[in-house]
Order: C-alpha cells, then sequence, then structure tokens
C-alpha cells in the first residue's frame, strides 16, 4: 500500500481499528499527557478533535508511528516485524538505494487555505503543551524543515521542533551539525535571513526522510520518493520558492533572521533522553510570512516521550546502520546486528557478532565506539545468539558473559551532546561537551567459549517438534 499523503495513513489504520477519536480535550497537557498514556499502554493513536477552544476539524493524531506495528505499517515492512527485523529489512532496502526525484506540481491540496503577512494567526491551530515543565507549546514536533543554501539547488528536509511564541513567530532548534543550521549559518554569514518553509503532517515517506540521518548533499525528497517507489509531488513555495510537499496539511513559509539579529528563549522541552536536559537557551526564530493548509487540517503531534516509548519514524535506522556500515568496511566478520537500545534513552549501543578470533569481541566494540560521534554511554558487545534489540536478553548476557575487571573497558573523554542528563550545567555553557564511555564486552570468553556452560533453553528443532504435536495447548 502506498501512502498519498499523511491522513489516508491515518485513515487505514483507523479502519484497522487502531485509532481512537477523542473530542474535547485540551492542549494544556490533557493532549501530551493522554499521549504518553496511551503509548505506554502500546494503545492505538489517538486522534485529537474538537480539542477545547479550537474548531472541529483542526485536528491533531498524536504518536501516529508510536508502536512498531504502526512504524511497519508506514514504511511497508511486514505488520509483525520486530524493531530489529526493522533494521535488517531497511538495511536492505537500502543496498537497492536509488534516488527518485520529485514532480514539481503547480498545484495541491495544502493551498485550500492561505493567510499571508499581517493576517497570520499561527494560534489558530490547536498547539499542545506536551509535557508539565515545557517551556511553551510545540506547533512542531511531527514536522519538516525545509531550507536550501545561498546560489545551491539542493533542499534539505529535517525534523527539528518548533515552539509556538506568538501568532506569527515560531523558534527553531536545531543541533550545530545538522543540515538545516548548516543551511542557516550559509545565509547568515552572507548577514541575510534564511528562507525557510516547515511542513506539519506529511506522508510517512517524507517525515521518515527528515527524521533519518541522511548524508549531507543527499536531498531528502529524492530518499522519500526512493522509499515511497513514486515521485512526490512538490510546489514551488509561493513566498519562498522553495519546493513544498503538496499534499501537506499544513504549511509555514518563513525565515530566519541571523540569531545576532534575533532570538528568543526557547525550551525546556521534553526530549527522547527521557528529560529536559537541554534546558531553556536563546535559539533562532522562524518569522512566519506565510500560511497554507488543508481544509479540517490534521496536524502530526511527536512529542518525545521517556523512553522505551519512541514517537519517531527513526526506530528502522536510527544512530546505528553507520556503525554496522562501518565495522563491515573495517573488514569486522560475522556482525549480525547493530541496535541502539530505546530503553538506554539513545546512549546504548548492542553489537551482536559471532566470534572468529581471539580479541575479535573488543576489537568490534572498540571500532563500534569509535564510530558513534555522539551521546554514547554504553557499548555492549553480545554474541550472536543474543538479540540485541531485546534490553532482557542483552542484560542476562552482561550479568552471565562478562566479568567486570575484565570485560568493562572505560573510555574517557568521548564526544557527547548537549541533551546527556551527566554534563553539569557549569560545562553546558563552556564544555567541553564530552563523556565517558563503557565498552562491555559480554561475550562468552574466545579461549574456553566451547566449554562455556551450555544454555538451558530448548533448541529450535525440538521445539518446533513440541510444538506442532501439542498445538492445542497453546491455543486460547
Ligand atoms: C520526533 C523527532 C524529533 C526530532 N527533533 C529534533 C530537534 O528538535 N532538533 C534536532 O536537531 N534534531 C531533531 N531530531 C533529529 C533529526 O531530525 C534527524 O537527525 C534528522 O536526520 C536530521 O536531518 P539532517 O541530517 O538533514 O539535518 C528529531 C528526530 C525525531 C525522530
Ligand atoms: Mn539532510
Amino acid at each position: 500500500m502506498i501512502w498519498k499523503d499523511f491522513r489516508s495513513f491515518v485513515a487505514e489504520m483507523d479502519r484497522r481499528g487502531a485509532v481512537k477519536l477523542i473530542e474535547g480535550a485540551h492542549c494544556d497537557l490533557e493532549i501530551g499527557t493522554l499521549t504518553e498514556l496511551m503509548c505506554e499502554r502500546r494503545g492505538p493513536m489517538l486522534l485529537f478533535d474538537a480539542i477545547a477552544g479550537y474548531p472541529s476539524g483542526f485536528r491533531i493524531a498524536a504518536a501516529p508511528y508510536g508502536t512498531t506495528v504502526r512504524t511497519a505499517a508506514a514504511l511497508g515492512f511486514p505488520e509483525r516485524s520486530t524493531a530489529f527485523e526493522m533494521v535488517k529489512l531497511w538495511r536492505d532496502k537500502m543496498r537497492s538505494y536509488q534516488p527518485l526525484a520529485p514532480v514539481q506540481v503547480s498545484s495541491g491540496p495544502v493551498l485550500e487555505n492561505v493567510m499571508e503577512g499581517g493576517s497570520v494567526d499561527l494560534t489558530r491551530f490547536p498547539t499542545p503543551i506536551w509535557h508539565e515543565k515545557d517551556g511553551g507549546p510545540y506547533l512542531g514536533t511531527g514536522c519538516s524543515v525545509i531550507t536550501g543554501e545561498p546560489g545551491e539547488p539542493w533542499v534539505n528536509v529535517g525534523t527539528y521542533r518548533c515552539m509556538l511564541h506568538d501568532a506569527q513567530t515560531t523558534g527553531v532548534d536545531i543541533a550545530p551539525y545538522h543540515h538545516g543550521h548548516l543551511h542557516m549559518a550559509k545565509w547568515w554569514a552572507e548577514g541575510k535571513s534564511c528562507p525557510v518553509a516547515v511542513a506539519i503532517g506529511t506522508d510517512p515517506y517524507l517525515f521518515a526522510a527528515s527524521t533519518n540521518n541522511v548524508p549531507w548533499g543527499t536531498p531528502e525528497y529524492e530518499f522519500a520518493g526512493f522509499l515511497k517507489g513514486e515521485p512526490l509531488e512538490v510546489l514551488r513555495g509561493p513566498r519562498t520558492g522553495l519546493p513544498v510537499p503538496a499534499n501537506t496539511e499544513l504549511l509555514l513559509e518563513g525565515e530566519v533572521p541571523p540569531p545576532d539579529s534575533e532570538r528568543r528563549m526557547e525550551g525546556p522541552f521534553g526530549e527522547y533522553t527521557g528529560y529536559y536536559a537541554g534546558g531553556e537557551k536563546m535559539a533562532p526564530v522562524i518569522r512566519v510570512q506565510a500560511v497554507y493548509y488543508r481544509t479540517d487540517p490534521l496536524l502530526h503531534g511527536a512529542p518525545p516521550l521517556k523512553p522505551p516509548m519512541s514517537t519517531g519514524l527513526s526506530t528502522p535506522s536510527g544512530s546505528v546502520l553507520g556503525v554496522w556500515e562501518g565495522l563491515e568496511k573495517c573488514g569486522m566478520a560475522g556482525i549480525k546486528g547493530v541496535y541502539s537500545l530505546s530503553t538506554g534513552g539513545g546512549f546504548t549501543t548492542v553489537v551482536s557478532v559471532q566470534q572468529q578470533y581471539a580479541g575479535h569481541a573488543r576489537q568490534v566494540g572498540r571500532i563500534a565506539s569509535g564510530l558513534m560521534h555522539s551521546m554514547c554511554r554504553m557499548i555492549i558487545v553480545v554474541d550472536d545468539d543474543i538479540d540485541p534489540s531485546n534490553a532482557e536478553e542483552v542484560l542476562w548476557a552482561i550479568a552471565t558473559r562478562s566479568d567486570p575487571v575484565t570485560s568493562f573497558e572505560i573510555q574517557p573523554d568521548s564526544p557527547s551532546g548537549t541533551l546527556d542528563p551527566m554534563i553539569s550545567p557549569e560545562r553546558k555553557k563552556s564544555g567541553p561537551l564530552t563523556s565517558g564511555r563503557a565498552l562491555i564486552i559480554a561475550c562468552r570468553p574466545w579461549e574456553w567459549k566451547d566449554q562455556f556452560p551450555a544454555v538451558n533453553r530448548a533448541s529450535d528443532a525440538l521445539r518446533g517438534r513440541i510444538y506442532d504435536k501439542w498445538r492445542s495447548v497453546f491455543e486460547v
């Protein structure tokens, strides 16, 4: 099934019984807390309509990709895929990557309603305060920020949070190494404001492209076209000239002035690590000059939640595919999988390996650590019988196949980031943004691995035989 737009995905999930309609909820913490409670239960996607103080039809679909089942549906993977199977499927898919350029269209549903100049009023759209200690309401969570470079044709699309400041201004908070920031910095260096468009409620393909790390210079539109198997339809943003998705639910166009001319307080915001660690800081703003929206706009809400819950569509790749590829490029054989445990708050990377020679597991761990360019507290290397996406199994491996004295290696001064809760307020201001890392080798010792106690789990063959004979025992 190919998703035409965001609302067709939500409608199909509804048809499958995976959506619950809620009417009358309030933007002030009700929508956010209901979303958290339902995600915790791995329940349906919540569709908020008749939001208190807003007209019916101005809707929010919250955490549409909040379960592995809905993530798999969005990306066209088999319904029962586990998170780790999706990493493998995604990796296989990327092997045949072919950019698919978007097609330019002259009009689209997003132009159904327009506000321009002085009539721009962002307060018309329901904008939740998602978490109790958030510094304000966030319009941009499930959003895609579109930018270009001065004089260059390629366009970037990235998901960066946008806090609502007032009827015509939002914030935009981008990590300094992300492409949207690198683009903006080029305009600012010329003393100019950076033209920008923000799409909210795009089809799943563009959202997947804008949340997964696509290399610098690779246009996310082409990547999204590849994921879709069809070119995306874009139109020329009337105000900025940037290509914008024709089918997005809501689109803002405007500019980001150089931060030395205008910045405002941004945050705190509940982040995917499970903390408000980024705090409150001065951040660039978007001066919104035009707003376009579909009739009965369906906004996409993707509030970060405390692990293990995750509301992005980045589960399939996370930061780990680069590590997996990198290990293989370095000639490491026997890699069965790499996974960033969401329970680990984005700080825990697990590599599963079939050991090949003395020292192999440790070498794999050291290389994996070298490949983790940002926040990471632990690299855990496990044998190939351990599912790296199963936190309980990984903990069992650490407890039973490692000795803290010999199997833990401490690496000081590794790169970290502003969202790291262990970096003191002082160091957040003046640096360095570094953290120690533990490399944990939780593998059977190579030298005597054949004498290591056997695992008392029935073999797959025995399980299959017994299950087939006694099938009725398991039928409920
Ligand atoms: C739900 C969600 C929210 C995100 N919010 C932010 C954010 O506020 N700021 C940021 O720098 N990155 C954020 N990210 C990560 C980036 O969107 C992601 O790394 C993306 O690939 C960056 O695109 P780029 O490489 O083109 O800059 C978020 C990711 C997800 C899944
Ligand atoms: Mn990019």
